[in-house]
Parts: structure tokens; sequence; C-alpha cells
């Protein structure tokens, strides 16, 4: 007889409809309290992270919990102030220890892609003044793992599909509820960068991010980021460009973090970087992507950019693009 063909039995705690979500496996693993990070998969309907997040410190399961809410509030403060808030020490040390080794052995798949690009990533316009920031072009080097290469039982694939972590994303940004991406690549990537790479100044095309560094280099790779230094209302092209040209080094902030931190951040308006990655070691960053709406789905010709490759899910959404008439761009 399968589990599935088992009749429902009310005495089972697996069976009963008040079963916290996550735990029926407990009713034929006794020992599931200890069951290491490495022997879960990911799971759409697994409220139960204790396994890879430190739960003393954010009881993810217990939205009331007050230690809860009281982080929420702080990162939600954070956050309005200045873009950028950082939840410390997010994951256990064991859990850590295996998102560390995961990434090293996935970085093998990285797809590099290396171009020269302003902090706008738009083409270079000659009717400008030479001294403009819009023509002040730097080398970008991304090395990207995408989701379809990053297996159902590592750390990132776990925490990324987990309505634990999702309600806890969509509480810190004040949101409703937040939903993976339905693209095959870009939901969850592995942020690569070897020695002697940099991402330089940029804006984010989302409005935030969500990331977590599983790796540290020996040197470099430091986050830094302008706060809001531009607005709905303006580009501030001089601020802009003082801080690109480096005549300004009191704006730009240096944010110190740690493997395990979780990380978010309002890319929109703060212009931002990773500095040169120095030593022997890469530095890796998960990323994971939410969106207010299911069924997200990215550019063709970005998808192309970043990953060296389209799934058939990019060239449908293309076509269904294509179908509307509203003209817009994006
Ligand atoms: O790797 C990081 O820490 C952030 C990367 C970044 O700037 C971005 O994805 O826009």
């Amino acid at each position: 007889m399968t589990d599935d063909d088992r009749p429902i039995d009310a005495d089972n705690p697996a069976d009963r409809e008040d079963a916290p979500m996550g735990t029926t496996a407990a009713a034929t693993q006794p020992d599931i309290a200890s069951k290491p990070a490495q022997q879960w998969l990911a799971d759409a309907e697994r409220t139960d992270l204790s396994a890879l997040v430190d739960t003393q410190r954010y009881p993810l399961h217990d939205a009331d919990d007050p230690r809860l809410q009281a982080e929420i509030a702080r990162v939600r403060e954070d956050l309005d102030r200045e873009g950028c808030a950082v939840l410390r020490g997010f994951l256990r040390p064991d859990a850590l220890e295996q998102a560390r080794q995961e990434g090293r052995d996935l970085s093998a798949k990285s797809y590099y892609a290396s171009r020269r690009v302003n902090a706008w990533f738009t083409r270079d316009d000659a009717t400008l003044p030479e001294s403009d920031p819009r023509r002040i072009f730097m080398e970008r080097t991304s090395g990207f793992v995408t989701r379809d290469m990053i297996p159902a039982d590592t750390v990132i694939q776990q925490l990324y599909v987990s309505p634990a972590m999702k309600r806890l994303v969509a509480a810190c940004l004040d949101e409703e509820e937040v939903f993976e991406y339905a693209d095959p690549f870009a939901g969850l990537v592995q942020n690569v960068l070897p020695p002697g790479t940099e991402q330089p100044w940029h804006y984010d095309t989302n409005e935030y991010i969500v990331t977590m560094m599983t790796d540290i280099p020996d040197n470099g790779g430091e986050f830094q980021y302008c706060p809001n230094i531009r607005t709905p209302a303006g580009e501030n092209y001089d601020g802009v460009g003082a801080v690109i040209r480096g005549e300004d080094e009191t704006t730009p902030r240096t944010l110190l973090l740690r493997p395990g931190d979780l990380q978010l951040f309002k890319g929109r308006y703060s212009l931002h970087r990773v500095t040169r990655v120095g030593g022997d070691r890469e530095r890796h960053t998960a990323i994971f992507a939410y969106s207010q709406q299911p069924g997200v789905v990215g550019r063709l010709e970005r998808t192309r950019q970043l990953y060296g490759r389209v799934s058939e899910a990019h060239i449908e959404a293309e076509k269904r693009r294509e179908g509307r008439a509203d003209g817009l761009l994006d």
C-alpha cells in the first residue's frame, strides 16, 4: 500500500487538519527534529525551516512571535530610511557550511558574460558631453548559475520556495504576498564573482532584491550603495556622476556583509556596486527574486544577454507580450 492509498486516520498526527504544515513526515521519521538540511527537498508547502534558519532569532513558523515582529519592524524602518536592511546570522552555522560547499560545487556551471556598461545599461549617446555619467562605461563581468541548475536539495533552493520565506519577505516589504518567478532561470540565481571581477555602479530594474552571501572573498567584493541618490522626480546626474568618477567618496556606504546574512535591498533608486574581488577566492551570493504577481517570466533579449540562452517559457512569454497593444517598451 502506498502512502497515498492509506486511509485517513484521525489519531495519526500527520492526518489531522491542524497538523503544522511541512511536518507530516514526522509520523514516519521520529528523528525529524535533528534531520540535517541536506535530507530535505525544496517544497513549496514546507514552513518548518528550523534545519536551515536560526529560528531562535527568527521564528519564521510563528508570525505572531514578538521576536519576529520586532525584526520585521526594524527591517521596515531600515528599508524606509535607506533602502537596505540585513537580517544578521539568518542561516544556522551548519546550513551555512552546506550552502558554502554547494555554492562552490555549483560555480563550475557559471555562465560568464562581460561587457562595458554605464549605470543605466543604456547605449552610448554621442550627443551628450563626454563628462556626462551616461557616457561613463565600466567593465561588468557577471557569472550566474541559473535556477534550473540548482538542485532541489540545496539550501538556497529550499529557502527560495518555502512559504515561510515568502511570508517573511512580504512582511518586510509590507506586501500582502510575494510569489516565486515562473521564469525557469531567473527566480533564483547564484551570482559568482571570481577574483579580479566586479559589478560596477548600477541601478536595478526590480523594485527590490533579496540576497544572501554564501562565500566571501579574501578581500574586496564589498557591497557599496548610495541611498536614494536618484528619485522618481529626477536622475541627479551631477551627484551620480561625482560618485561614478570617484570624486565623491562620502556618499557611498559600505555594507559589512557576512556569509549567512540575509539582505533586502531596494536598488531602483540607490546606485550600488560590488567592488573588485581580490585574493584567490570567489564571492558567491544567492539572489532570491520574488514578485507581487505569480507567473513572471523575464524578457527574451535580457535573458539571452545575462544567461547566454533562453527557454521555451521565455519564447512563449515574449510572443504573448508582442500580442499586447499598449506599445510600451517593457
Ligand atoms: O551580489 C551582490 O551582493 C549584489 C549584486 C547586485 O548588485 C545586483 O544583483 O544588482
